[in-house]
């Protein structure tokens, strides 16, 4: 009889509905099994759900439905990192409130995401545009500023001047801003700013804590938070500065170099180079082209080098009788280190590119190894690596280490002016995370300024200091501050007027905590700290690698923050974690004018072993261009609800996981899609066959012959094996394997199928199958579960009791004797040596249980035969 085809539209909605009415994904805070805690990166609201969100969601609704199975009472829930500039974007673009564009797409998305059939806990769904959210967060930044990691300070910002508002890095484009396209300008701002460094050296220890980590991760952490050891080093000015100042600090890591010295170096910011730009015009005009190159490392990394020569001069700290002279260099740093340098060219590729372009002296002091003191000479490229000094008096012949080690000793023995020349000194690269935004639609800064008081928190009684709806998006700028009447108030010490703080927090503090709160989000505070502690860390945090910097760290930050305020008992918010690929898909562009099109928009036919496209509309010819991460400027999306419509969800999420490992990027394909929609179709006839053709229910036989034992064995090497898959989060080993037991079970239909151990070995591989397969295919699960028979809920089924005696290979049973008497069987390998029996018996529960503690008297072994235990 032939069976219907499986109609995924209509199963899926049944199932989830089920799901939904029965609570099954509800997770209960008391419940008393072991927790697990399984997280996915949460998404932003954007408008629709893409590729990546559902290879995202896939692989960990997987870990969160196996280790249900498993036993675990498991935390799987979902929610909105809502607040951010594209809500804001849209609002001057298309007229609309960010408030209602954002929670709109919150609920198109939400549906997108449940029509997925993900196990999430809904019931704990937030957004961070929630005022029940931000406004915990809101008395976590109260929390923070009274323990004294919060503070104030003018920090430089890239400030747009026609769209009046301060950019991020990212949003600086070769200087100009990247919506209006304006020459940014540096600008000072006060701002607010989370004492990161107070924990530098710490995030860096915990690191190797990690073990679960990525280690590509853990090198990126380590490589941010930048921790250099070096020297602080005073050198005298031959004539005092117009500071005032008699000596000049610098901070080296390389004071091995020392007497490769060429110049010594101050940023433009330093506040010598100020003093003299007073009476400078030349400078003030160096200065202010220093300043168009951008705030970012990278940018000032990367730009031309300029210099500028201040006249001033100053004294070499191991030879008094040489100077050198200082100038203003663009690629000095104010706020690394002390803002000043000296220059070494010949091993420092940026010191050797100003000392080409300023005709200052490249002497080497490192020799490599193999070169010959004589001739080494340095050109184009600094020599960086290890060697031998000279060229240095005392340091000749000396190892770098110990070169360091030398003149650091004699340096701090030295004294300029009455302190000593040389300190020692830890630089961390990370700096303090500045969190002000120019922007309305974040989580207000909950501060009032006032002008007799200065900044005030803002009372905890009036939290949340809640954003107003009645804005208006038709000039540039950020609306709080031209709105009539919400920023005023009154100072809570005096009681004058007052002015609220008009800016808001950076995003990345939104959800540098929503782990913490799904543990308990409706509290009245941020947490509940005994349902956190016991919910966290999470044990699988899953995400994209381009989170593996700032959102870690600053997660990371916020969990030290929310310890040392009371918050959370834990330093580590994230135990495993696991950055998955990208999805990637061809690109095509129409011939005639070269724009991009979208799969959806050709057709793709195969002539000769060519693959040809063309425009279904028109049928003009396409360019099959190359694989690409799908992103909406080339066009090459497919749209999951497109996918889901045709096949269902249980076809994408199979496909997504299957061809390449979870780490790796996938390549969407038609005929990928189609071959997880073929299996889906292949199991659902399968298993009709065997609910057709079987008894459900058949007693376990006492015996099993060698059809059932082969299929049995078969069931049970893939239930162990997938499971293992699946601990490791190594899907596309489990697809790989569910596709071979799928012929497995295939093929076993054709045995005698009036043997009840057959019967047995074939509905007992049929439910396993469903077993392995719910994970990923959840209502082809459901649906194949209930036509064999099955009364209850697969999603709710534990993982079938393995048989390990059917796991091991080419085994024997041997009776065991106890004083003489039968008293138990032994299953072991056939060829185990006597000493393996021997081994293996003392082990076995009847004679643990016999010997009762004490020695056997006497293990009689015959391989292949019988065992015998004196006791
Ligand atoms: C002399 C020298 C010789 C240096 C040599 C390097 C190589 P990390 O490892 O990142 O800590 N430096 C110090 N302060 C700076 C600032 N504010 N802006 C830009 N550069 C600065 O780098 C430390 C090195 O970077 C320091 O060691 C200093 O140059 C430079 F062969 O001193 B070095
Ligand atoms: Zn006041």
């Amino acid at each position: 009889m032939a069976t219907e085809r499986y109609n995924a539209r209509d199963t899926e909605a049944r199932w989830q509905k089920k799901w939904e009415d029965n609570n099954v994904f509800t997770t209960d805070n008391d419940d008393p099994r072991d927790k697990y805690y399984v997280l996915e990166m949460f998404p932003y609201p954007s408008g629709r759900i893409h590729m990546g969100h559902v290879r995202n969601y896939a692989m960990g609704d997987v870990v969160a439905r196996y280790k249900r199975s498993t036993g675990y009472n498991v935390l799987h829930p979902m929610g909105w990192d809502a607040f951010g500039m594209p809500a804001e974007n849209a609002a001057m673009e298309k007229k609309v409130h960010p408030k209602g564009w954002t929670y709109e797409n919150i609920a198109t998305m939400r549906g997108q995401l449940k029509s997925m059939g993900l196990s999430l806990d809904w019931n704990r769904e937030f957004a961070t545009c929630d005022v029940d959210y931000y406004a915990q967060q809101q008395r976590l930044f109260l929390d923070f500023l009274e323990a004294g990691l919060i503070y104030r300070k003018k920090s430089k910002v890239n400030w747009d001047p026609v769209d009046m508002t301060v950019l991020a890095n990212e949003q600086v484009i070769d200087g100009k801003g990247w919506r209006s396209g304006a020459t940014v300008e540096q600008r000072e701002l006060t701002q607010w700013f989370f004492k990161i460094s107070d924990y530098s050296q710490d995030l860096l220890d915990a690191i190797d804590t990690l073990d679960k980590w990525p280690e590509k991760v853990r090198l990126m952490q380590k490589n941010w938070i930048g921790r250099s050891e070096g020297l602080k080093v005073f050198f005298e000015f031959v004539e005092a500065a117009p500071t005032g100042d008699t000596a000049l600090e610098i901070f080296t890591t390389r004071p091995d170099t020392l007497f490769g010295a060429s110049f010594l170096g101050l940023s433009p910011d330093h506040p010598i180079t100020a003093k003299l730009a007073e009476t400078n015009e030349e400078l003030q005009d160096f200065i202010a082209k220093c300043r168009q190159i951008g705030t970012t490392a990278e940018a000032i990394e990367t730009a031309e080098k300029l210099g500028f020569d201040t006249g001033l001069r100053v004294k070499h700290p191991l030879d008094p009788s040489w100077e050198l002279p200082v100038y203003v260099a663009n690629f000095i740093l104010m706020d690394y280190g002390t803002g000043a340098i000296f220059a070494c060219p010949a091993h420092d590729q940026r010191d050797l590119d100003f000392a080409h372009k300023y005709d200052l002296p490249v002497k080497a002091v490192v020799l490599p190894e193999g070169e010959d003191a004589a001739t080494f000479n340095v050109a184009d490229e600094a020599y960086t690596g290890e060697g031998t000094i000279f060229n240095s008096d005392f340091m000749n012949g000396m190892s770098i280490a110990d070169a360091k080690e030398a003149v650091s000793a004699k340096l701090e023995s030295q004294s300029v002016n009455g302190a000593p020349q040389g300190a020692r000194e830890v630089n961390f690269r990370l700096r303090d995370w500045g969190i002000s935004r120019q922007r309305y639609w974040g989580c207000p800064i909950p501060i009032i300024h006032c002008d007799d008081c200065g900044p005030q928190p803002a009372p905890r009684e009036s939290l949340p200091v809640q954003l107003p709806d009645d804005v208006t998006f038709d000039r540039p700028g950020n609306p709080l501050d031209r709105h009539p009447t919400w920023r005023n108030t009154c100072c809570p010490k005096c009681g004058k007027d007052a002015l609220r703080e008009t800016d808001t927090m950076d995003t990345f503090v939104d959800s540098s905590w929503y782990f913490a709160r799904f543990t308990d989000p409706k509290n009245a505070n941020p947490t509940d700290p005994k349902a956190a502690n016991e919910w966290l860390p999470v044990d699988q945090y899953i995400g994209g690698i381009e989170h593996a910097i700032l959102h870690l760290l600053y997660s990371r930050f916020f969990t030290r923050a929310m310890q040392k305020t009371g918050h959370l008992g834990l330093s580590e918010p994230f135990k495993g974690l696991f950055t998955q690929g990208m999805v990637n898909h061809e690109t095509y562009k129409a011939s005639s004018n070269n724009r991009w099109v979208a799969p959806a928009e050709i057709k793709i036919e195969e002539l000769d072993g060519v693959r040809k496209a063309t425009l279904l509309e028109t049928g003009e010819d396409v360019v099959i261009g190359s694989i690409e991460k799908m992103s909406k400027s080339k066009k090459n999306v497919v749209d999951p609800t497109d996918i889901i419509e045709t096949y269902g969800a249980d076809t994408a999420r199979w496909f997504v996981l299957s061809d390449s490992p979870p780490e790796r990027d996938i390549i969407w394909t038609e005929d990928g899609v189609l071959g997880a929609w073929r299996h889906v179709q292949r199991v659902y006839r399968i298993i009709n066959e065997i609910a057709e053709k079987t008894a459900s229910g058949v007693e376990k036989p006492a015996e099993f012959g060698d059809d059932a034992l082969a299929l049995r064995r078969v069931t049970h090497k893939t239930l162990a094996a997938v499971a293992k898959d699946y601990d490791s989060l190594g899907f596309n080993r489990a697809v790989a394997r569910l596709y071979e037991f799928t012929n497995a079970v295939s093929k076993a239909l054709q045995a005698d199928l009036s043997k009840a151990d057959v019967v047995f070995a074939l509905r007992e591989a049929a439910d396993s199958m469903m077993s392995m397969m719910e994970p990923i295919t959840p209502h082809l699960a459901e649906e194949c579960w209930s036509i064999l028979g099955n009364e209850t809920l697969i999603s709710q089924t534990a993982w079938p009791q393995i048989e390990e005696d059917l796991l091991v290979e080419n085994t024997i049973v041997l009776p065991i004797q106890i004083n003489g008497k039968k008293k138990g069987e032994l299953t072991i390998a056939r060829d185990a040596s006597k000493e393996d029996i021997e081994a293996a018996i003392l082990q076995h529960e009847v004679v643990v249980k016999a010997l009762d503690g004490n020695a056997p008297r006497k293990v009689i072994v015959v391989p292949q035969r019988i065992v015998n235990v004196v006791v």
